[in-house]
């Protein structure tokens, strides 16, 4: 029987474009970013978020990361602004991390790979619903958060965390009510941006990154936390959900930016 996709060796990164072709395109993520080749961009804005804690509905383990899922009905929660032309609505936001702290983010900034990144998705109201902004270049948007284990003053990810004995094991949903992300921004809102994709199958290249600059912190015992959870269901055999990042793809013809001010 078919396999599907995953981060191991036989259904990894390296196997996903056997079954979905663009997962080798040249427009893919993540990508490397070198500060000294980013061009400072005077024409780009603040980003702005704008975020109603009622839309926020339930909590995920879906076996490859954890999901937070938010009412994208109507214009409730929206982030505008920076490189993006229009309206983005919240959709969902999910992590990606490692089996130890020197792995687990995606993007990778100055040779610095991190512990971990939150991915918040929305998605541009020119289009008519998710499903179609996905077949669009500029369809979806994603500010990246990167994880930093230390010792936290902050927490930030306290409700998440908070959440995950309720979804150990793959299929586990529990609600997640009252739930307002822009308390996961670390406080400097200064990004990289550029076009890319998905980072998980199909991998569409629909995505304007929005990358912190800053990391946010978060405890060791939060990431261990994290690592608790099961890829498996509730009747297999426990199986730690860990490195569910995908590998650096090439950059290609894209150029990088940020800000000036
Ligand atoms: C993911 O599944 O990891 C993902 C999305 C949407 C945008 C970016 C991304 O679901 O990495
Ligand atoms: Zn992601």
């Amino acid at each position: 029987t078919q396999t599907s996709w995953g981060y191991s060796k036989e259904n990894g990164p390296d196997r996903w474009h056997e079954s979905y072709p663009i997962a080798k395109g040249n427009n893919q993520s993540p990508v490397a970013i070198l500060t000294k080749d980013v061009y400072k961009d005077p024409i780009l804005l603040p980003w702005f978020t704008s975020y109603d804690p009622g839309a926020a509905k339930n909590i995920l383990n879906n076996g490859r990361t954890v999901r937070v899922a938010f009412d994208d009905t109507f214009d409730r929660s929206v982030l505008r602004g920076g490189p993006l032309q229009g309206i983005y609505r919240l959709r969902q936001l999910h992590i990606h991390w490692g089996s130890t702290d020197d792995r687990g983010s995606e993007h990778v900034v100055d040779l610095t790979r991190h512990a971990g990144e939150i991915h918040i998705v929305h998605w541009s109201t020119k289009y008519s619903n998710y499903g179609d902004a996905l077949k669009k270049p500029d369809g979806v948007a994603v500010l990246a958060i990167l994880l930093q284990v230390g010792k936290t003053l902050k927490p930030e990810m306290k409700r998440i965390v908070e959440e995950i004995d309720a979804i150990k094991t793959k299929g586990k949903e529990a609600p997640f009510p009252n739930f307002d992300p822009s308390i996961l921004f670390p406080q400097n809102r200064s990004y990289f941006t550029y076009q890319g994709s998905f980072t998980t199958p199909p991998c569409e290249e629909c995505v304007t990154w929005i990358i912190m600059k800053e990391p946010i912190i978060v405890s060791a015992d939060q990431m261990a936390k994290l690592r608790s959870l099961s890829s498996k269901t509730a009747d297999e055999l426990h199986c730690p959900l860990v490195d569910n990042w995908r590998p650096l793809q090439p950059l290609n013809n894209r150029m990088i930016r940020s800000p000036c001010q």
